[in-house]
Parts: C-alpha cells; sequence; structure tokens
C-alpha cells in the first residue's frame, strides 16, 4: 500500500515535469518568452493571495473554537491567574496574528506587478522604527511583570499551617509523604532505601533494618564467593607446596637458602604457618570442597560478585556512618525521631479542599517531572536537589466529576519528563475532599516504622544454603 501511495507521488510528479515543459515549448512556439508574465497572471495570483489569507484565517478559527479550550476548570487557586495569564498572551499572539498576516497579505495583493507603477523609496523613517521597537517594549515587559507575579504566587512562602507534602519520584512510581504531627519530615539517607523504608528515612528502626538486610546479603555473596570450587583448590594446592617446602626444608636443615635470609625457621612455612596449622588449613578445606555450599563461578562471575561483595560492605559503612543530629530550631527535635511518625503513602494522596498545602519534590535517579495538570501546577524533581511549590485546591473530587460529567474522573499527579521505559505509567491518583474525610484517611495511614509494619514484613531471608550461586540483585 505505501509502495502503491509512493509510486503514486513519483508518477504525480513527473507528469507536473513534463507539463511544465510542455508549457515551455508552446510559448516558445507562439513566440513568447518564458519570463513574460501577462498582465491577467498577475492579477490571477493577486486575488489568490486573497483567497488563501481567508482561508487561512478560516481554519485558524476553527481550530481555536475547537481545541482552545483544551484543559478543564483550574482546581486550584493560583490556577486561575495560570489561566488568566495564558489567556491574555494568546489573545495578544492573535491579535498580532492577524494584524501581520494581513499586512502580509493584503499588501502583497494590492501591489502586484504593473508595467507603468513604479515603487515609491523609503529606506528609513525613525517614527516607524520608535514604533514597532516600544509597543513591543512595553507588551513584553507587561508579559513579563505579570508572569514573575504569578510565578511568584505558585512558589512564595508557603503559610505557617500550610500542610507539607514530599512528592518522592523513581522510576517509575511516586511516593508520597506526610510529615505527621509534629509537622517536620525525618531526615532521609539514601543508604537506607529499603523495601519498607522506600525514601530512606533516618529512624534507629530504619538503620537497623538496612543493616539487617545487607548484612544478610553480605553473607550469602560471602558465602558465595568463599566456596568457589576454583579458588578453594588454588587455595589447597598452594598450602600443600608450604608444607611440600617445610619438609624439604626439614631435609636440607643447615643450608643457608634464600628462605633464611627472610627470617624464616624450619617450622614456619613462608606466611608463618606451623605444620600442623597448614594440614589443619588443608583439612578444613577438603571439608569446604565437600560441603553442598560449594559453587562454580567463571573468572568473570566471581569478580563480579568480588565487586559487589565490595560495594555492600562500602554500603554497610556508610551506613554506620550515619550519625545522630538535633534540627537547629528550639523544639530541637532529634533527627531521628522526627521521621518516625512520618506518614508514607503509595498509589494516590489525599488533600483537603481550601487548605494550602506545600509540595516537597525529590527524586532518586533521575528528573523526573510532578504535573498535575488540574491545579495546573508542574515542576521538576531532580536528583539531589530538592524542590517546591504551593498550592490550595478549590475544588473536590466529586465536585470535579459533576462539572467534567465523569463519575470517574480522578485528578492525577503524572511524570512530565520522559523518563525511561515505563515513563508512561508513572502517577497517583489525587483525591481532594473536605477536612473531614481528609483527616479520617490520613488517621487510617500508617505511621511509618510501627511494629506491626516490621512483623508484617519481615525482611527476606538470606537464601537457603544449599543454593549457594543463587545470584543476589
Ligand atoms: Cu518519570
Amino acid at each position: 500500500m505505501k509502495l502503491l501511495i509512493l509510486l503514486v507521488v513519483v508518477v504525480g510528479v513527473v507528469a507536473l515535469a513534463q507539463l511544465a515543459r510542455v508549457y515551455e515549448l508552446s510559448a516558445k512556439l507562439r513566440k513568447r518568452r518564458e519570463e513574460d508574465i501577462s498582465h491577467a497572471d498577475n492579477r490571477l495570483n493577486a486575488s489568490l493571495f486573497i483567497v488563501f489569507m481567508l482561508a487561512f484565517y478560516a481554519a485558524t478559527i476553527y481550530l481555536y473554537a475547537a481545541y482552545g479550550d483544551y484543559l478543564p476548570t483550574s482546581a486550584s487557586e493560583h490556577g486561575v491567574g495560570v489561566d488568566a495569564l495564558m489567556s491574555v498572551n494568546i489573545w495578544i499572539i492573535t491579535a498580532v496574528f492577524f494584524l501581520v498576516n494581513t499586512l502580509l497579505f493584503v499588501f502583497t495583493a494590492k501591489y502586484y506587478y504593473k508595467k507603468d507603477r513604479k515603487a515609491k523609496f523609503f529606506p528609513h523613517d525613525n517614527r516607524l522604527e520608535m514604533i514597532w521597537t516600544v509597543i513591543p517594549s512595553i507588551v513584553l515587559a507587561g508579559i513579563i511583570i505579570f508572569g514573575l507575579r504569578t510565578w511568584n504566587d505558585m512558589t512564595g512562602e508557603a503559610s505557617d499551617d500550610a500542610i507539607l507534602i514530599e512528592l518522592y519520584s523513581k522510576q517509575f512510581d511516586w511516593t508520597a509523604r506526610y510529615a505527621g504531627a509534629n509537622e517536620e519530615f525525618g531526615v532521609s539517607n539514601f543508604n537506607l532505601i529499603t523495601s519498607n523504608n522506600p525514601l530512606g528515612i533516618v529512624t534507629n528502626e530504619g538503620i537497623n533494618e538496612s543493616l539487617a538486610e545487607l548484612d544478610a546479603k553480605i553473607e550469602e555473596l560471602e558465602t558465595t564467593v568463599n566456596y568457589e570450587r576454583g579458588v578453594l583448590v588454588n587455595k589447597k594446592k598452594d598450602f600443600e607446596k608450604q608444607l611440600k617446602h617445610l619438609h624439604e626444608h626439614h631435609a636440607g636443615h643447615g643450608h643457608a637458602d634464600e628462605h633464611a635470609e627472610e627470617g624464616h625457621d624450619e617450622h614456619h612455612g613462608h606466611e608463618g604457618l606451623t605444620e600442623e596449622q597448614l594440614k589443619s588449613e588443608i583439612a578444613k578445606i577438603e571439608e569446604m570442597l565437600k560441603s553442598d555450599k560449594v559453587s562454580v563461578l567463571s573468572d568473570v562471575a566471581l569478580e563480579a560478585k568480588q565487586d559487589k561483595l565490595y560495594r555492600l560492605k562500602r554500603h554497610k559503612q556508610r551506613v554506620l556512618d550515619i550519625e545522630n543530629f538535633d534540627f537547629s530550631d528550639e523544639q530541637s527535635l532529634s533527627a531521628w525521631e522526627a521521621g518516625k511518625d512520618d506518614k508514607i503513602v503509595k498509589g494516590e494522596f489525599h488533600l483537603p479542599i481550601g487548605k494550602e498545602v506545600e509540595f516537597v519534590f525529590r527524586s532518586r535517579d533521575v528528573i523526573h517531572s510532578a504535573y498535575m495538570p488540574h491545579f495546573r501546577t508542574q515542576m521538576n524533581c531532580v536528583p539531589g536537589v530538592p524542590t517546591r511549590f504551593k498550592m490550595t485546591p478549590t475544588i473536590t473530587t466529586d465536585s470535579m466529576r459533576t462539572i467534567m460529567d465523569d463519575p470517574e474522573f480522578n485528578y492525577v499527579l503524572l511524570c512530565n519528563k520522559v523518563c525511561g521505559s515505563a515513563h508512561f505509567n508513572m502517577q497517583m491518583k489525587v483525591i481532594v475532599e473536605s477536612q473531614e474525610d481528609y483527616d479520617n484517611w490520613l488517621n487510617e495511614q500508617k505511621t511509618f516504622f510501627v511494629e506491626e509494619v516490621k512483623e508484617e514484613e519481615v525482611p527476606a531471608a538470606p537464601a537457603a544454603e544449599g543454593e549457594p550461586t543463587a545470584s543476589i540483585n
């Protein structure tokens, strides 16, 4: 089918070329030069300019009417300002669009070529220059001032009683965190991220859980690496060589060979082990080789596991290095305490209507963008650089369903930055409801690291000893 279309296009182009050639030849026959364009032709082109202009305007007006209203009513306080800013810009652009295009088309049509018409020479005019410099400057300054004021409305300081919510992004989902009763987020540290502690909040429990998880991984990996068959066999060979060497040494007693210079006496191998120790080491390795923990790894796989082991140990050290510290404010709440009552929610988060919310955005991996179109909010989530935004929702989910005439409607938080393969699916539901419903919902949410959570979700035990080669991811 595609080939057919292509063929038609090619044939069409060839036909046009041939037609042009025929016209050229016929002009030659009529003894008229090709460059000579008749008055009738010029007039026809001039009126076509007007026809084209009108068609262009009709299409533009149609598109405005059909798609101009692409966003539903704004559901936030500042959103009204954003929409007004957008409208003002659109109106200015539209006015300029019609003005410029009318001048362009009408002048072209009006002053088409006539043999006895002479163009006016008009190289410069200060007054004109002044007009088209000053007017756009004033209009642009107006837009910028209006824009900055709207921007400051969204990013300015939030009031003291604003609800503090953190939106944490990672490939490919969102996690929301409410600060809890102390209105203070606990400190977080990415080294502590576990399945129970997706934000890496620093508390004693968080540290203990992270350490337990790391220890389990380290132990499993150490077993795999230590019980690698090739490594064990080599070690055994080495010990046997030392043993042999020790015996030879015995035999060659009294000879001052190079080993004597290194300060070895006859009873020790070059690692300082006695015959007894060497024998026991060899026995130990033989025992290990018989055990079912023995793994067989390629050199590359072994090296990868050793690297991973090194990284895990370094990770553990970083967890051990995390120090407790106090917030500097008068409450002097311990940072490790502040996190305990944080509430972490996934899937959906709720907001009370009419109450100011201060969002803090963070990212764990790449740059994401938190986009809530109905609230007219969008902010980048940058790894390592928390960003923020404040807003006050003005329409509940229920009312919005009525407005949209869609009982299924829900506000959404989307990722608006192409961040990876599942970017399209990175979203979270937002529910706006009465203060009462919101309070009830928040009370139902579990506090971070309450005892029940820990009992329910014990960290996965290390893999059974029978399968030491199982990879750890
Ligand atoms: Cu994303």
